[in-house]
């Protein structure tokens, strides 16, 4: 039976890619960090108990902050396979928190690759690391394939082109088993909450069944090539199983704009949009045409945008055979019918006394 050992398991990938690994018959293992609150929402589906003799997923406690734990955790699990996803992974977070996210983002990876060096595991682990679109950040060639310049344009990019390059120097220096998937965004409905796809859903099926008042964002002509989580993990394994390491792009090749996302995502649920202006009343509804109210909030600004991205998937598609299943429309679709599900629980707890928050994040 194959180990795997998935940093970032908590997380959106993280899940999914469980889900993928346990179908494939592995023993995962997952690194979590320690919370004051439970934090494993999107895995307590796989939870096994501690005390049962037979488990095939199993978590333990680290942090990619804290070399010691990694290595504790890569000698006693012994992994064929790592998959590295946990990152401080917010974009306009970044800004706030830069050294935080160099530590994670870019030291995290470095400790994750010395793990392996220390304990000569260079001939039997290998190593995926989680690159990002957002290495391209001002584009220099449209769309973007793995050959074309890198540009990054936030404390999050540049720590993940660290990342990016000593994955590549320690392919190159030691012989590990290691590469970059190159993936643009991708989404689900278990999303984080404060990325712009899943705010935008959460916020219009709660505005739909009046538990919000308005949604407010930032700039809604960023441009982004959107797909499916399912879909990028399912490539994230493919990247491991191949003769020789390579870095790939995974990406639709299709873009939208975030004013889109709206747009459709309304009219997935049947509701009217009214960008932010007159004639409308203080909670957000236009009254003649009873359409919610997206409001622009400068606050959702980044000091410096990546104002589109576009990927190129032809090396991922020749090589791998990928190609991505979920369409743009089935996404966003998906994702509008688990928040409404959400919104209508809250709506029944709401109407039992209990308090809802609605977050603006
Ligand atoms: P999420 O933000 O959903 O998950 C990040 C995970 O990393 C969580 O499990 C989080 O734990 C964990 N984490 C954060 N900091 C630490 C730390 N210091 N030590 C240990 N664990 C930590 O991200 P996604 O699942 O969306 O993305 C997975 C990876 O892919 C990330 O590296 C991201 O940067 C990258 N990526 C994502 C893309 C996307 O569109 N989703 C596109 C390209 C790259 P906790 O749950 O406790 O917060
Ligand atoms: P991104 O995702 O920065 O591309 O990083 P995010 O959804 O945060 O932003 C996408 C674009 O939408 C614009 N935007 C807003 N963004 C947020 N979060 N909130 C808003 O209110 C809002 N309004 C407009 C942003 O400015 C941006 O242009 C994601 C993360 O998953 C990274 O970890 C990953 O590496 C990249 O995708 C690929």
């Amino acid at each position: 039976m194959k180990k795997a050992l998935i940093t970032g398991v908590t997380g959106q990938d993280g899940a999914y890619l469980s889900e993928l690994l346990l179908e494939k018959g592995y023993e995962v293992h997952g690194i979590k960090r320690r919370s004051s609150l439970f934090n494993t929402d999107r895995i307590d589906h796989l939870y096994q108990d501690p005390h049962a003799s037979d488990r095939h997923f199993v978590l333990h406690h680290g942090d990619m902050t804290d070399s010691s734990s990694l290595i504790r955790i890569i000698q006693q699990v012994q992994p064929d396979e790592i998959y590295n996803l946990a990152a401080q992974s917010h974009v306009a977070v970044s800004f706030e928190e830069p050294e935080y996210t160099a530590n994670s983002d870019a030291l995290g990876p470095l400790r994750v690759l010395e793990a392996i060096r220390i304990l000569g595991l260079e001939q039997k682990t290998r190593f995926y690391q989680a690159s990002t679109s957002e290495l391209y950040g001002l584009v220099q060639e449209i769309p973007q394939r793995e050959t074309t310049p890198f540009y990054p344009r936030s404390p999050y990019a540049v720590a993940k082109l660290y990342a990016y390059w000593i994955t590549v120097n320690y392919r190159e220096a030691y012989g590990i088993y290691a590469c970059n998937g190159i993936l643009f965004n991708h989404e689900s409905p278990i999303r984080g909450e404060t990325f712009v796809t899943r705010k935008i859903t959460r916020a219009l099926a709660r505005i739909k069944l009046g538990l919000q008042e308005r949604l407010y964002l930032g700039n809604l002509d960023a441009k982004r090539d959107w797909g499916h989580a399912r879909d990028y993990v399912r490539m994230q394994w493919l990247m491991l199983q191949q003769e020789a390491p390579e870095d790939y792009v995974i990406a639709t090749g299709e873009q939208h704009s975030v004013r889109e996302f709206v747009e459709v995502a309304a009219r997935e649920i049947g509701i009217g949009i009214r960008w932010e202006g007159q004639g409308v009343d203080e909670k957000g509804y236009d009254q003649a045409t009873n359409a919610c109210i997206v409001a622009v909030d400068p606050r959702y600004f980044r000091p410096t945008e990546v104002e589109t991205l576009l990927g190129d998937p032809t090396k991922a598609r020749e090589q791998l055979g990928w190609t991505p299943e979920v369409s743009f429309s089935a996404l966003v679709s998906e994702m509008m019918r688990e928040d409404l599900k959400e919104a209508e629980r809250d709506q029944l707890c709401a109407r039992e006394g209990f308090a809802t928050l609605s977050r603006n994040e």
